[in-house]
């Protein structure tokens, strides 16, 4: 009896956080959640269909730097290095990088998307068996204990390609870094993939692809909720946006909603009007100068910069203090 109560109740919250910043963010005057929360099994899956858009030009463009630059940029790492990577998503950048280091101490990948991280990390396992791979499935902005028993790395290296520095608001993107700082060490590295300020119809069209996928992807988030958190979200009734404002020299993308409505989740009634939206990404678009002033904030300064001719993305390779 008890069990067949349970089936029939509506699903649990069944990852931690989410529901409680989804009450608290649809509670606030201008609606917001936070953009960690697209990446669950499906999102990472749409993710991954983004990169390989026309108009998504940063992953294949951080790739190709990667593919021309990885040489020089493991000759500056050294050996013996230690690579732990933030938000790894599949890897793919991370095997450019790898099969260039050497003798890598091993590969830490770190990742909210437990079913992607792991595919990617048993991938990598298979075509780099020499390197100890430990995967590590949370949110990199807590404090999460890395499995490192037994490795003895000459240097800690943090490996943050994507450009997701650039969905944090600059203060918190400093405290970011600043935990990775604390995390490698006096000497240690950070390589990081930052997307550079551009033609904002180059931007936007980046984010509202002609196919839809990143439509989708913002929509995911409410999809998500429906079935972790037992909300009642009308797929059809939100519209995806995104635009650049040039003065925050962000891409912030929205869910609008279509006509008034009232959605309802974990006991909580929100109402939205006609138009209104919910805030679910803020995407930073920096200069190459400006990124290295905020990391300097954070206590690194700057060994190397890689730019691709068209100057769309840059990676910074920059050392703790
Ligand atoms: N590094 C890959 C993927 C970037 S997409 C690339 O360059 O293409 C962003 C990745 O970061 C996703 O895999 C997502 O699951 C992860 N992510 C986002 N926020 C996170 C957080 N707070 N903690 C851990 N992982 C996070
Ligand atoms: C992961 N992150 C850097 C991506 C970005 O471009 O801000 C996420 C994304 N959002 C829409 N398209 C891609």
């Amino acid at each position: 009896m008890i069990a067949t109560e349970l089936l029939a109740a509506p699903p649990l919250d069944l990852s931690p956080g989410f529901g409680a910043d989804l009450v608290a963010g649809l509670s606030r005057r201008r609606k917001e959640l936070p953009a960690k929360y697209f990446y669950d099994e499906r999102g990472s899956r749409l993710f991954d269909l983004i990169c390989e858009l026309p108009e998504y030009y940063p992953t294949r463009t951080e790739l190709d730097i990667m593919e021309v630059h990885a040489g020089e940029m493991a000759r500056l790492l050294g050996p013996g290095c230690l690579v732990i990577e933030y938000g790894s998503g599949s890897s793919l950048k991370t095997r450019v990088l790898l099969r260039e280091l050497e003798r890598p101490a091993g590969y830490v990948p770190v990742d909210i998307s437990r079913e992607a991280l792991l595919a990617a990390a048993a991938a990598l396992r298979e075509r780099f068996p020499e390197v100890p791979v430990r995967p590590v499935s949370g949110d990199f902005t807590g404090d999460l204990a890395l499995p490192l028993e037994g490795l003895h790395p000459a240097r800690r290296a943090v490996y943050f390609p994507g450009s997701t520095i650039g969905n944090f608001h600059p203060p918190d993107a400093v405290d970011l870094l600043r935990h990775i700082a604390r995390q490698v060490g006096a000497g240690g590295a950070l390589l990081i993939g930052v997307d550079l300020r551009k033609d904002p119809g180059v931007l936007e069209a980046a984010y509202n692809d002609r196919l839809g996928v990143t439509a989708a992807f913002n929509l995911n988030l409410l999809a998500r909720a429906n079935a972790e958190l037992g909300a009642d979200f009308h797929l059809d009734r939100f519209r995806h946006r995104a635009f650049f404002d040039l003065v925050r020299s962000r891409i912030e993308m929205h869910l609008v909603s279509v006509g008034r409505q009232e959605v309802h989740a974990l006991g909580r009634t929100f109402h939205f009007e006609d138009g209104e939206s919910v805030h679910t990404e803020c995407s930073y678009k920096y200069g190459p100068g400006e990124f290295v002033n905020l990391a300097a904030r954070a206590g690194f300064r700057q060994q190397g910069l890689w730019v691709d001719d068209d100057r769309l993305f840059s990676v910074h390779l920059l050392v703790a203090r």
